[in-house]
């Protein structure tokens, strides 16, 4: 309740130019265009959960996404039929963070600390491509552009994330959405427990076989600060949801967790994924996947691009148009020239 017009709280605060309204019969409904529609409709009762100022409770089941606990009171419409027992393939994504820290408003993104989103140990921030990926399909101007590869014959991939920082990350991915297949339930570090941030790793109730250390340098007592308890295969796989898991585009990562993904590659491009918070985006908390490079159709030379490098107007699916047709020319020509010698004949 917020501090403003809760029972026993401060007196409701009323904008400049507005009055207090004596009751709440507030309804809204987001359609969307073109999706099913449900049978719902508005609620018959126009008296709300009654109480007027003092509204009664809406009464339902409790639900809090940010509770995994919860998750489990969800149903698939459409079970995901592309989950395997086990992945095609399986990528490890640590978070973390290293000193220094950035001290004046004059500092530049990405000249001091480093904030990573590293892909199996490749020590590697998110350095914009000089050129874009999608013209270059990440060939030239990307040496140092963080891209995760996926494999073209996957159907399935796995990435599991290792937050080895004191804050939680907020995850997005672009072009796809995920299969939650698993997460940590830390009683001790889940989102209730913001003291967990300040938590020194010599109170850490983590397994001592499951504990990360960020890639830090940090001084002055921060070094205490930057750890994790990581996803043990072992122990873990067990616990994994690929029956009824949540498929989302973003997913809270709690502070020294871990989370479980499962992508279908099956839209191609380079997608980023990265941390939605967006003071950790400049800082280089974010990747790109690449997806089915193949079947990336050709920039139109048309398009405007940027950078010193030329735009790869080159596909597969275009070789392949030009080689059938290169094939059908040559067939034309042998039909033409057995028609030419038998006219002859
Ligand atoms: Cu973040």
């Amino acid at each position: 309740m917020s501090p403003h017009g809760g029972p026993g709280g401060l007196p409701p605060f009323i904008p400049p130019g507005f009055h207090e309204v004596s009751s709440c019969r507030f309804y809204a409904f987001l359609h969307y265009t073109g999706q099913r529609e449900w049978t719902y409709g508005p609620p018959t009762s126009r008296e709300g959960t009654g109480g007027g100022k003092n509204p009664k409770p809406a009464t339902g089941v409790p639900f809090d996404l940010t509770r995994p606990g919860d998750w489990k009171k969800t149903k698939m419409l459409n079970q995901p039929k592309w989950l395997k027992d086990k992945p095609d393939y399986s990528f490890t994504v640590t978070l973390g963070l290293n000193g220094p820290l950035y001290k004046n408003p004059t500092d530049l993104p990405l000249t001091k600390g480093r904030w990573y989103m590293d892909i199996d140990g490749r020590r590697e921030s998110w350095n914009r491509p000089t050129s874009p990926l999608l013209h270059t399909k990440g060939k030239c101007g990307a040496e140092t552009t963080p891209v995760l590869n996926i494999p073209e014959d996957a159907e399935d991939v796995e990435i599991i994330l290792n937050n080895l920082s004191p804050t939680a990350h907020n995850i997005h991915l672009h072009g796809m959405k995920f299969a939650v297949t698993n997460i940590a339930d830390f009683e001790w570090c889940n989102v209730n427990r913001t003291s967990c941030f300040l938590m020194p790793h010599s109170l850490n109730p983590c397994p001592k076989e499951d504990r990360g250390f960020s890639d830090n340098n940090h001084t002055s007592g921060l070094n205490n600060l930057y750890w994790g308890c990581k996803y043990n295969e072992a122990k873990d796989r067990k616990t994994e949801n690929i029956l009824t898991p949540l498929i989302k585009d973003s997913l809270q990562l709690w502070q020294r967790s871990w989370a479980v993904l499962r992508i279908k590659p099956d839209h191609p491009g380079f997608w980023p994924f990265h941390c939605h918070m967006e003071q950790h985006i400049p800082l280089g908390m974010m990747f790109a996947l690449n997806v089915l490079p193949s079947k990336v159709p050709a920039i139109p030379s048309d398009v405007p691009t940027e950078g010193p490098c030329m735009m790869d107007s080159s596909s597969s699916s275009l070789i392949e148009e030009n080689t059938k047709l290169s094939e059908r020319v040559k067939e034309l020509e042998r039909e033409l020239a057995s028609k030419c010698a038998s006219t002859k004949i």
